[in-house]
C-alpha cells in the first residue's frame, strides 16, 4: 500500500517535465517532506518498484562538539589567555583569572608560541603582539557550514584530535524516473473483474503483468518430526535386511505378555508402579491361551527346559494386569509365541520401531516415554557369535563400525549385552543399545523347537535423533515444548547407511 509520502513524490514527478536528475533534499523542499521520511517512506519503496533510479550523494559533515560550540561562541582558550596577558603574570594569577581553561590555554598559547614563560619567575607573558584565534574561526565557519568547504584537512584533523568537532557524513540521493515509472505508479488492475467487461473500464486501465516467476505462498503442508524422519530410515534399513515389522499399534499390554511371558518374576523391581503405568481401567485383561499361561506359570514356578524356575508363587491375578508397555519386546513376545504355536518353524527376523512408557524420574534426556527399535532373529542354533555378527552389520550401517560389548543382564535374555559404539563426532565410546539371547524359559512354553534360538537387541530412537539433530534436552525433541518451526525447517539429517 503507497504511503502519502510516496503519493506525493510519484505526483511530483509525473508533474516534471524535465527527465533528468533531481537532488533528494531539493525534491523533500520541494514537496515540503522532511528528507528522512522521504528517503524512508517513499525513495526506498519506489525504489523496490523500479519506478526510480537513484544515486547515492555521501556528503561529508562536521558538527561541532559542545566544547567546539563554547569555544566558537567565546573563543578558544589559548585565546583568552593570550587577551589576559596584556600584562605579565604568574601562573596561579592565569589560574585565579581564567580557572581550570588556563592550563588548556596556557599549553596551546605556549604551543603556537603565542606566549612564554619564564621558568625562574613562573611568570607569563606574550611572545607576540597579535594572535588570531584561527580555531574559533573555522568552528564559526563550520557552525555555518558543516560540510567545511576550503578548509584544510589538517586543520579539521586538528580540531577532531582536540574533540571539538565531531564527523558526520549524511547521504542525500539523486533521483530519476525509471523508465518503468509509469507502470510501476499507476494503480494496476491485479484482475480482470466482469464489471470490468461490462463497463468498459479495462481499456483505460493497465493490468500488473502476470509475474509467472513468482514462487507463490508455500502450501502449508505437514512436516515431519525430526524422530518420525529417523525412524522411516531405521526402518528402511530393517525392511533392507530382510526385517519384518511387528504390529506395535497397542500401548496397552497386559502384565502376561509384557513381563510374564518374557520370564520376568512378577516381583521383579520393573514391576512395581515405581517403574511402570499400570492401568486403572480397563485394570485387568483375559487369558488369551489358558494352556500356555499354565506353562508360563509352571516355568516361573518351578522352571523346566534345564531351569530350576522361580520358585514363588505365581498369580494369575498379577499377570491379567493391564499396563503401559515398558518396551516393544512385549510385542516380540506375541509375535515369538505365534511362531511357537504355528507347530511348524520356518526362520524369522522382526522389528519393532513404537513407544514404550516408562514412569521414570523426568530428566534432560528421559521422558516418561520413548520410542524403542528392537530386532529379534529367531532361528536354529544361532549364537552369540551371530548376535554380535548381526549387531556389528546394524551398526555398521548406521555408521558405528566400532564396537564393544559389556556383559549385562536382563530377565529375559542370558547372555545379555550392553552394546557401545565409538561416536567419532562426540570423540568417546557411547551406550548403543543392549541386546541378549532370549531365555529358554521363555521361549520353550511358547512351543518353539528346542533348537532354535532367539536373539535380540534394543536401543531408542529419541537418542540417535538428539545426536543426529544435535539436540542435548529431549524436551526440544518431543512434547509440547518443541518448537514447531524448527521442527518445520528442520533438515533430512541422514543416517549414514
Ligand atoms: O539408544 C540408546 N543409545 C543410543 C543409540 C543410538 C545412538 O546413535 C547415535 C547416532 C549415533 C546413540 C545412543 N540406548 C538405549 C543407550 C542409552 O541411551 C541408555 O541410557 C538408554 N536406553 C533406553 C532405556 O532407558 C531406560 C536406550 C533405551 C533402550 C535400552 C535398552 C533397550 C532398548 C532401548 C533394549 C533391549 C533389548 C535387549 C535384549 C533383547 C531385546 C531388547
Amino acid at each position: 500500500m503507497e504511503s502519502g509520502a510516496e503519493d506525493s513524490v510519484i505526483a511530483y514527478l509525473r508533474g516534471r517535465s524535465e527527465e533528468g536528475w533531481i537532488e533528494s533534499s531539493t525534491l523533500a523542499e520541494e514537496i515540503g517532506l522532511d528528507h528522512q521520511v522521504l528517503v524512508d517512506s517513499a525513495l526506498k519503496a519506489l525504489t523496490a518498484r523500479e519506478a526510480i533510479l537513484t544515486e547515492t550523494i555521501t556528503h561529508s559533515s562536521w558538527k561541532l562538539s559542545d566544547e567546539g560550540q563554547n569555544y566558537a561562541e567565546n573563543g578558544t582558550p589559548e585565546a583568552q589567555v593570550f587577551d589576559v596577558l596584556a600584562s605579565p603574570m604568574t601562573l596561579d594569577q592565569l589560574k585565579e583569572k581564567l580557572g581550570n581553561d588556563s592550563s588548556i590555554g596556557m599549553q596551546q598559547a605556549m604551543k603556537k608560541k603565542w606566549i612564554v614563560l619564564d621558568k625562574g619567575t613562573k611568570t607569563l607573558s606574550r611572545k607576540v603582539d597579535t594572535a588570531v584565534d584561527e580555531v574559533a574561526d573555522i568552528l564559526k565557519k563550520l557552525a555555518v557550514d558543516s560540510a567545511g568547504q576550503g578548509l584544510a584537512e589538517k586543520d579539521l584533523k586538528v580540531l577532531k584530535s582536540r574533540k571539538l568537532i565531531v564527523h558526520k557524513p549524511y547521504k542525500t540521493y539523486k533521483i530519476k524516473k525509471s523508465d518503468k515509472f509509469d507502470d510501476a505508479t499507476t494503480k494496476q488492475a491485479t484482475e480482470l473483474t466482469r464489471e470490468m467487461l461490462e463497463s468498459g473500464e479495462w481499456k483505460e486501465l493497465s493490468f500488473k503483468s502476470y509475474n509467472f516467476e513468482a514462487l507463490g505462498k508455500a502450501p502449508e503442508g505437514g512436516s515431519l518430526h525430526p524422530l518420525l524422519k529417523v525412524r522411516e530410515q531405521f526402518r528402511s534399513l530393517f525392511l533392507e535386511m530382510g526385517f519384518e515389522e511387528m504390529p506395535t499399534n497397542n500401548y496397552v499390554e497386559s502384565s502376561f505378555w509384557n513381563f510374564d511371558a518374557l520370564f520376568q518374576p512378577q516381583q521383579h523391581p520393573a514391576r512395581d508402579a515405581h517403574d511402570t503405568f499400570f492401568l486403572s481401567a480397563p485394570e485387568l485383561s483375559r487369558v488369551e491361551n489358558q494352556e500356555y499361561w499354565n506353562r508360563v506359570q509352571k516355568t516361573h514356578e518351578e522352571g523346566g527346559y534345564g531351569s530350576i524356575g522361580y520358585r514363588y508363587k505365581w498369580s494369575e491375578q498379577e499377570a491379567k494386569k493391564n499396563v503401559l508397555r515398558t518396551h516393544t519386546t512385549a510385542v516380540s513376545s506375541r509375535m515369538l509365541e505365534k511362531l511357537g504355536s504355528t507347530g511348524e518353524f520356518q526362520p524369522k527376523k522382526y522389528f519393532s520401531i513404537d513407544r514404550v512408557f516408562r514412569n521414570e524420574t523426568l530428566d534432560a534426556t528421559h521422558l516418561a516415554e520413548f520410542h524403542q527399535i528392537e530386532g529379534v532373529i529367531a532361528d536354529r542354533n544361532l549364537s552369540l557369535g551371530h548376535l554380535k555378527g548381526i549387531l556389528h552389520l546394524f551398526f555398521q550401517k548406521l555408521g558405528m563400525p566400532k564396537l564393544r560389548f559389556k556383559p549385562a543382564h536382563n530377565p529375559y535374555t542370558e547372555p545379555s549385552m550392553e552394546i557401545f559404539s565409538y561416536h567419532e563426532g562426540l570423540n568417546k565410546w557411547v551406550e548403543v543399545g543392549n541386546s541378549g539371547i532370549f531365555r529358554p524359559e521363555m521361549l520353550q512354553p511358547m512351543g518353539l523347537p528346542e533348537d532354535v534360538t532367539v536373539i535380540a537387541w534394543g536401543l531408542s530412537l529419541e537418542r540417535p535423533t538428539m545426536i543426529l539433530y544435535g539436540i542435548s534436552n529431549i524436551r526440544e525433541l518431543f512434547g509440547h515444548k518443541v518448537d514447531l518451526e524448527k521442527v518445520k525447517r528442520n533438515p533430512i539429517c541422514r543416517l549414514t547407511f
